[in-house]
């Protein structure tokens, strides 16, 4: 796909979701990389880093994109010519791609062993791995029940019903504001992320701070499942995850607000849990209490603070 079109599709929210955005990403560079037309090396970098910059300027939150873009462009480091810039774009999106599709993987198997049989499980937002743990608990024989919430104002739930539907698994649709009242029905909720931060906060679709106090509150317990791509190497420097919000319109039609003139619509779409409310992080590296978030960053992203300003300059890859 070209690379215009990812983005309008990511911009629209077609391609959504932190996992599914990142291996989007990797594969238009990728297909950039394979039709450029430059002739010199330096022609080839400043086509890709012009098509980097239209993805990175898509949506601001889910840091899998930036790190995605980062981890792909890696591959014009030492590349002397047009076909080893090319080549190394193309390996290296090819390598994000397969190691992100195994890591949704081996979170779903790891993430499965903390469900038990007979447990029923909270998930808010439409989240890949998330579901694949359940999934996987499921396809093990374990007897669970899940509940899933609408997700206003872009229903994203309906496709985890849908989801949790055709794995054949018992499940209960709430609106959002119904978490409170279930919540002493429920065992243990899992949700994803866009991104976690070194202090081992998590950033998930709005309202998942909302659950998670709801859970901490009646002493149940927080699993995220989040791909070491989710983490977020800049907040060790202190920048923060920006929080993208929305039209107004996607919560309230135009023709209402424009009869309300002392009505504004806030529409963030993603909130910020602290570390206190999650009890573990599962990652394809294994399961992290959240304030060990650091060491993923250190350990498996393996970013010195160095390569933030050489590589992509003192402002960072992520076009802010
Ligand atoms: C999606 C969302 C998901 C995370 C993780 O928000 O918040 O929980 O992205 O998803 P949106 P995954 O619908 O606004 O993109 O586990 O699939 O990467």
């Amino acid at each position: 796909m070209i690379v215009s079109e990812t983005a309008e599709k990511i911009k629209s929210m077609e391609i959504r979701g932190a996992g599914r955005i990142a291996r989007a990403v990797a594969e238009a560079l990728r297909d950039h990389a394979l039709s450029a037309r430059a002739t010199t090396s330096e022609a080839f970098r400043h086509e890709m880093e012009q098509a980097a910059s239209l993805l990175l300027a898509t949506r601001p939150t889910a840091v899998s994109l930036p790190n995605a873009v980062h981890i792909v462009m890696a591959g014009l480091e030492k590349a002397m010519t047009v076909d080893e810039a090319r080549a190394g774009i193309m390996t290296r999106a090819d390598e994000f791609i397969r190691s992100s599709q195994h890591a949704v993987e081996q979170i779903a198997g790891f993430g499965a062993s903390h469900i038990r049989d007979g447990d029923t499980i909270l998930t808010h937002c439409n989240s890949e791995v998330a579901l694949g743990c359940i999934i996987e608990a499921h396809r093990q024989g374990k007897e669970i029940e899940v509940f899933a919430t609408e997700v206003r104002p872009r229903n994203q739930g309906l496709i985890t019903i849908r989801t949790l539907n055709d794995a054949g698994i018992t499940t209960n649709f709430i609106v959002d504001s119904a978490v409170r009242s279930f919540i002493n029905d429920v065992d243990l909720v899992i949700v994803g992320a866009d991104a976690v931060t070194v202090n081992g906060a998590v950033v998930n679709k709005i309202g998942t701070a909302q659950v998670a106090h709801s859970a901490r509150e009646a002493r149940v317990n927080v699993i995220v499942a989040a791909e070491t791509y989710k983490f977020a190497p800049r907040t060790i420097l202190g920048e923060l995850i920006r929080i993208e919000e929305r039209p107004g319109n996607e919560v309230l039609p135009d023709e209402i607000a424009k009869t309300l003139p002392h009505v504004t619509v806030r529409n963030p779409a993603f909130d910020v849990t602290p570390a206190e409310y999650i009890d573990l992080i599962v990652t394809e590296k294994g399961a992290i209490p959240p304030q060990m978030a650091y060491v993923i960053i250190r350990d498996y992203l393996g970013w010195g603070i160095d390569e933030f300003h050489t590589t992509f300059g003192p402002a960072g890859f992520n076009g802010e």
